[in-house]
C-alpha cells in the first residue's frame, strides 16, 4: 500500500516537473504569415515568427516587434537591407524585395542572432 502511494508521488512529482519545464520554455509568439493582404514577420526575444518565408519578386514584408529591442539586417543575399532596431511593440519597418533571391537576415543586437535570431526570405521570380 504504501509502495503504491509512493509510485504515484513520483510519478506526481515527474508530471509537475515536466509542466512546470514546459510553461518555463513556452513563449508566447504571434503567428506571420499573410496578415491583411501583407506580408508580416513577428519579432520578439529571441524570435523572428515566421523564420523562413517565401514570397514574390515586387512583394514587401513588414517586421513588428513584439517586445525588445530588436532590428533586421540581411546578412546574405543580393541585395544588403536594414531596418533600424526599435524598443517593442513597434513597426520595426517594412522591406519591399524587387530581386529574387534567398535573403538570410539576423538581428544584429547584442548576441540575439545567436540566441536564435536569424531568418530566411525566398524572394521567387514573378511568373509572366
Ligand atoms: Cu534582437
Amino acid at each position: 500500500m504504501m509502495k503504491t502511494k509512493n509510485k504515484w508521488s513520483i510519478s506526481f512529482a515527474i508530471l509537475l516537473l515536466i509542466v512546470g519545464c514546459e510553461d518555463k520554455n513556452e513563449i508566447y509568439q504571434n503567428e506571420g504569415g499573410l496578415i491583411d493582404g501583407i506580408y508580416t514577420v513577428y519579432a520578439g526575444n529571441m524570435y523572428y515568427n515566421p523564420s523562413t518565408i517565401s514570397i514574390t519578386e515586387g512583394d514587401s514584408i513588414r517586421f513588428i516587434n513584439d517586445n525588445g529591442f530588436h532590428d533586421v539586417k540581411i546578412t546574405s543575399g543580393p541585395i544588403k537591407l536594414f531596418l533600424n532596431p526599435c524598443q517593442g511593440g513597434c513597426t520595426i519597418g517594412t522591406l519591399v524585395f524587387d530581386v529574387a533571391g534567398t535573403y538570410n537576415y539576423i538581428c544584429s543586437i547584442g548576441t540575439h542572432a545567436q540566441q536564435g535570431m536569424t531568418g530566411t526570405i525566398i524572394v521567387n521570380p514573378k511568373k509572366n
